[in-house]
């Protein structure tokens, strides 16, 4: 993962589950594994493995696994925080503030040789909306708490965090973007989220709203957000993900003036948390009890 050599994490699983055996798989390796560590495999690693009990997804996503034939009694896990909720927590700021305090604007002025200081914006007009209050969201929420602005919170099931507005469902989805002006989006992508960034949902929020979108591309229906930027609705836009990636090198992202963005580095996986999650969690799933970050398969995360 994340320009890690295989050896690095194989030597790193070794240590941390001497138990264990513990291989690299490669297409055509006999079956007889009990668990599997994944990131990005291919279709056939499961087809060929169909003894397998469990997979631990090295990502918070699992989106891209869900989408391959698994067996229905497959025990799922994802990586839960494992170093990445405080990576979250430093874009999702950076960008706020970055936007807040009118940064690009100084930067300009810098290139122009221009010194004017810009009138301050008050906190209270910057509400921030964050959708997803999973481990991840959770400590976003947290640290934009320590910067004093108010903070809301939407999620499927209804979630209580201290100092955030929570809203919970699709009936309050409406008040959470009407009450939002920056809007960080950490949602697990399924079928009920697939395109729900799209101008009925955007063009909710607060006039010069901001969007960060540190999830996954394929919640938001770009056109949609070109054209809220275009006609001034939306005031920018940070975005870590994108529908395609690598993005294409002619796309309109790359140069609009009102897009900040990065790509997919948002939180990385770091290899130590990674694996000592790995192994608590197989562990875990030896003793017979459910695993953190065990996914429910009825609902896609
Ligand atoms: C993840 C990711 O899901 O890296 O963890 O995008």
């Amino acid at each position: 993962r994340d320009g890690d050599p295989p050896d690095a994490w194989l030597d790193d699983l070794r240590r941390a589950l001497p138990e264990a055996q513990v291989d690299v798989w490669r297409p055509g390796l006999p079956p007889g594994y009990d668990h599997a560590v994944v990131w990005n495999v291919p279709q056939q690693l499961f087809d060929e493995q169909p003894q397998l009990r469990a997979v631990v997804n090295l990502a918070a996503g699992v989106d891209k696994l869900l989408d391959l034939r698994l067996p229905p009694a497959l025990a799922i896990v994802r990586l839960e925080d494992a170093g990445m909720a405080v990576q979250m927590a430093e874009y999702a700021c950076h960008a706020l503030i970055r936007f807040f305090r009118e940064f690009d604007a100084y930067a300009d002025q810098q290139r122009a040789g221009h010194w004017a200081p810009r009138r301050p914006r008050a906190r209270a007009d910057f509400p921030v909306g964050i959708m997803g209050l999973g481990a991840l969201g959770a400590r976003v929420a947290q640290a934009v708490r320590q910067f004093d602005f108010p903070v809301l919170g939407w999620s499927r099931t209804r979630h209580a965090l201290d100092g955030v507005r929570c809203f919970a469902d699709e009936a309050e989805l409406g008040a959470f973007l009407q009450a939002t002006r920056v809007l960080v989006c950490l949602l697990p992508l399924t079928d009920a989220t697939r395109g729900l960034l799209n101008q009925g949902t955007l063009g909710q929020l607060q006039p010069g709203g901001y969007l960060i979108n540190v999830a996954r591309g394929a919640l938001l229906v770009e056109d949609d957000l070109r054209h809220l930027l275009d006609t001034g609705h939306l005031a920018g836009a940070a975005l870590d993900v994108m529908a395609q990636e690598p993005l294409p090198a002619d796309h309109w992202l790359w140069t609009h003036p009102r897009v900040a963005l990065t790509p997919h580095v948002g939180a990385q996986t770091m290899r130590g948390e990674s694996v000592a999650q790995v192994a608590q969690a197989l562990r875990a799933i030896e003793r017979g009890e459910a695993p953190v970050g065990l996914v429910r398969r009825d609902r896609d995360y």
